[in-house]
């Protein structure tokens, strides 16, 4: 009675200890998962020599996105250009003698006025002292009388002098300075 009881209760106990199973079971287990992961090995890949590659599946048509022109970009605005300052030169004419409210100008626009101070008739003539462009006449006036043109002065050195025979040996020239 006793022997019979002290059985059945190892029975329960090895059967209830999670660790104590026979090691046949959980070797068959493991051999089970192998062979049939061998087997779904086997099914993925048939036999290499033999297979042929499926032509790939047609891209499905999506049609493209609406897609926005890209808004236009303003061109940069260009730097504004200076404005022209117009510069004054009064070229006083005496007997006999051309003289410069100024002496140096910046280039650019300038009015020229020729002012008679004397009392003979004298004009003005402008031109650069290299020789290069056309000399500038401006028209004779009398006594008290100013003649103005506005020239485009650039860089250099210009020759200024009355055209009134012999008024240019007797001293009526000068030179101005364009910077
Ligand atoms: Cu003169």
């Amino acid at each position: 009675m006793l022997r019979r009881g002290l059985c059945s209760l190892l029975l329960v106990v090895f059967a209830t200890v999670p660790g104590a199973a026979p090691a046949g079971a959980s070797a068959a287990h493991h051999h089970r998962a192998r062979q049939h992961h061998r087997g779904h090995h086997r099914h993925r890949h048939p036999s290499r020599p033999t297979s042929v590659a499926l032509p790939p599946a047609p891209a499905p048509v999506v049609p493209a996105p609406f897609v926005p022109p890209p808004a236009p970009v303003p061109a940069p605005l260009p730097a504004p250009a200076p404005i022209p300052v117009l510069g004054h030169l009064q070229v006083p004419a005496r007997e006999f003698s051309l003289s410069l409210s100024r002496p140096v100008l910046d280039a650019g626009p300038v009015a020229i006025q020729l002012a008679n101070f004397g009392e003979d008739a004298h004009d003005l003539s402008v031109q650069r002292t290299d020789g290069s462009g056309a000399a500038v006449a401006f028209p004779a006036v009398g006594a008290g009388g100013v003649a103005t043109q506005t020239l485009t002065l650039a860089p250099g050195t210009y020759r200024l002098w009355c055209t009134l025979p012999g008024h240019d040996a007797l001293g009526m020239h000068t030179t101005l300075t364009v910077r």
